[in-house]
């Protein structure tokens, strides 16, 4: 997220970021090494090397782009993931020793299940697929991320939750030994996100765990963070620890810390403009400086699938 204007930025800055990614570093930090990959049969297990483990039966979507994903360096390399500093190579830079194991989610709120689960355990009813999105952020980049999820409807309809559920909050994880971006005051923490029930069950909104056929790495938001290819990226939460079914609308940390610039919604709308920023073109990081640039589409291009649920909504109001 844009907290800086760039003409804050100082180009001593960005001369740093863009020297530390050394192909060595990259390679030792893990990622996927290629080659040997350790199939695990316990899912998301990573490897003690560091190397990220293989996912196995994953499914094919018809929701998934037909467009060139985004290499996995650029992928896990360029993020947004406060908790771990707030310059892009940050979250990979500081989260390697970050422990997405064991992980415990804890259910709440209007639901007929409630309760505190091992991730695993969490995991186990539900089936995995690929989904090959694209991901616009607010701050007018853009890339496409084949990640592997199971669909948050799914997830919502197995907790069932009562007629009093209209929404789903989401909280990260809040651990300052872990992570060092939450001794900084950037937001306020725990990072939080939440969506309307009907936005939760649409079929394109997943939880992720994996991306290229494994395990998510730790700065693109293990073990496991939401999805919502329509809204800006700042939506997908990352390393989620609590699920909350509420009765009113959840605070949201970027709404709270900048109300005027970011929506509860957040739907991607070429129309209405960042107040800092035009929202009417992006920059897909990889493609080049001038290859790049192009037209932002109206949901990211999703509409087919998700422009029903705002029909009866003043989306320059409600943004
Ligand atoms: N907990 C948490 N989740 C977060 C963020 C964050 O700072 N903290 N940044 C958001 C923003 S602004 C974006 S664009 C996406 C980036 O996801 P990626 O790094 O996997 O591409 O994560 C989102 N989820
Ligand atoms: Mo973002």
């Amino acid at each position: 997220m844009l907290i800086k204007k760039p003409a804050d930025i100082r180009p001593s800055e960005i001369t740093s970021e863009s020297n530390y990614l050394k192909r060595r570093d990259f390679m030792r930090a893990g990622a996927i090494a290629g080659g040997s990959l350790f199939a695990s049969g316990a899912m998301g297990a990573v490897i003690p090397d560091g190397r990220l483990a293989k996912l196995a039966s994953i499914a094919k979507s018809s929701f998934s782009t037909t467009e060139t994903p985004n290499s996995f360096e650029d992928i896990s390399t360029y993020n947004n993931f406060y908790e771990f500093g707030m310059r892009k190579v940050d979250p990979f830079e500081n989260s390697q020793e970050f422990k997405p194991r064991p992980w415990t989610i804890e259910v709440a709120g209007h639901a007929e299940k409630t309760g505190r689960y091992d991730f695993d355990d969490f995991m186990k009813p539900f089936d995995l697929e690929e989904r090959i999105y694209r991901m616009r952020c607010v701050e007018a980049w853009s890339m496409v991320i084949p990640w592997v999820g199971v669909p948050l409807a799914d997830v919502v309809k197995h907790f069932k939750p009562t007629s009093k559920a209209r929404y789903v909050a989401f909280e990260t994880l809040n651990d300052p030994e872990q992570m060092p971006g939450l001794h900084g005051r950037s937001l306020k923490w725990p990072y939080r996100e939440g969506l309307t029930i009907a936005e939760a069950t649409n079929p394109l909104a997943i939880l992720a765990v994996g991306i290229y056929g494994n395990v998510i790495p730790n700065q693109n938001g293990a073990p496991i963070r939401l999805v919502t290819p329509w809204k800006y990226g700042f939506k997908g939460i990352k390393s989620i620890v609590k699920i909350n079914f509420t009765a009113t609308r959840p605070k949201t940390s970027w709404n709270m810390a900048a109300p005027r610039e970011y929506g509860f919604y957040a739907n991607v709308n070429p129309k209405v403009n960042h107040p800092r920023w035009s929202q009417a073109r992006e920059r897909r990081i990889g493609a080049g400086i001038f290859a790049g640039k192009h037209e932002t589409l109206m949901f990211n291009g999703y509409g087919e699938h998700v422009a029903h649920l705002y029909k009866d909504l003043n989306l320059r109001r409600n943004f």
